[in-house]
């Protein structure tokens, strides 16, 4: 998609710290990250939200998740990571490409 940003980061228009890539997905870090490690894990193809998938997708987001443990493991998360999805307004989505963030390290804040 022409105007959308992270379709710009996956080609290269607009540059990003990349730690991985394959033919589906694109993984950077996190402009303004909330803790020690906060990844972005993006589809290639430009999918707005994940409320927008069918079951077409399914492939690629079980791609996408299976990603996250050797993604975690990588970045020296030996003891587990957390993941969000926010989708639309509603969710806090500010980026309408659909992204999972990868969370860990010793500044992840808990929940309370
Ligand atoms: P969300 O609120 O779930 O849509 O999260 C969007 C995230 O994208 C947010 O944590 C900041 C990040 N972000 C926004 N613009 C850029 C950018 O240009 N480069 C990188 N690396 N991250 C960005």
């Amino acid at each position: 998609m022409s105007n959308c940003l992270f379709c710009k980061i996956v080609s290269g228009e607009i540059p990003s710290d990349k730690v991985f890539e394959d033919e589906w997905i694109y993984v950077f870090k996190d402009i303004a990250p909330k803790a020690d490690v906060h990844l972005l894990i993006i589809p290639k193809q430009h999918i707005a939200r994940l409320d927008q998938t069918t079951e077409a997708d399914a492939a690629l987001l079980s791609h996408m998740l299976l990603a996250l443990p050797a993604l975690a493991k990588q970045q020296g998360l030996e003891t587990g990571f957390r993941t969000i999805i926010n989708t639309g307004p509603g969710g806090g989505q500010e980026v309408d490409h659909l992204h999972i963030h990868l969370l860990g390290g010793k500044k992840l804040p808990g929940f309370n």
